[in-house]
């Protein structure tokens, strides 16, 4: 495929089952530039280093764009407002007034479901089963449901489509296909919402597939 002068390709370090990655594929899909895109996928966690991803950014996580005047960019919030300074349609992540607001706190109520879904499954899944602290899962399952029944109540869901209902679909659909805390029960508005997003071509182009892949747990407890 030949591209125009100044589209060329933007290596995109991604992850088949991160929803910080697929919400960045989901706005360029929405902002028209899917095809700038080379995703190459990788696998990340904290117990199994990925010296590629480490190379181009030391926090060692995917989302990560290379691109030819700034280098490597993370994380997916700045890739996405990145991705949006290359297209010529409507802003998706509107750069002024109240829209900017609500966009934003949307968009940072999607990441912390993101952030408190994983913890949630360090303490129910992932961590070796003795080192897993009770309390801690029902703080996190807690921010989950909290956040819902906000959702619920508050979200603005009938504006133009930005980063922040992206975020938040890409967010659910995680916790679906993670089978966390559902979000479906007692939440209609919420529920209605989702189930017509993701049959955007944008959500269906990139459905969530794969495992997470730890390190052995090393760790013995004693005693
Ligand atoms: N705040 C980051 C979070 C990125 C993130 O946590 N990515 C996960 C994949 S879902 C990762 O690479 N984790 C590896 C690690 O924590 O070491 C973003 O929005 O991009």
């Amino acid at each position: 495929m030949s591209l125009s002068p100044g589209s060329e390709r933007l290596t995109l370090h991604s992850q088949s089952h991160s929803p910080y990655a697929r919400k960045t594929i989901v706005f360029a899909h929405e902002a028209g530039i899917a095809d700038r895109l080379a995703i190459i996928d990788q696998e990340t966690s904290p117990t199994n280093r990925n010296p590629a991803v480490f190379a181009v950014n030391p926090l060692g996580k995917v989302p990560v764009l290379i691109t030819p005047e700034a280098g490597a960019i993370f994380d997916s919030l700045v890739i996405c407002d990145y991705l949006d300074g290359l297209h010529g349609g409507p802003r998706l992540i509107p750069s002024t007034g109240p829209e900017r607001w609500h966009a934003l706190r949307l968009h940072a109520v999607a990441q912390g479901l993101c952030d408190a879904g994983i913890a949630l499954r360090w303490e129910t899944q992932r961590r070796p089963e003795p080192l897993r602290y009770p309390p801690l899962q029902a703080g996190q399952t807690a921010k989950l449901v909290e956040s819902y029944d906000l959702l619920e109540a508050q979200a603005p869901f009938d504006g133009p489509i930005g980063i922040g209902q992206i975020g938040l679909a890409t967010a659910l659909a995680w916790l679906a296909f993670r089978v966390l805390p559902d979000f479906r029960i007692g939440r209609p508005r919420l529920t209605r919402w989702y189930d017509a997003f993701s049959q955007r071509p944008s959500m269906r182009a990139t459905a969530y597939h794969g495992e997470t892949q730890d390190g052995p747990a090393a760790i013995a407890i004693a005693g």
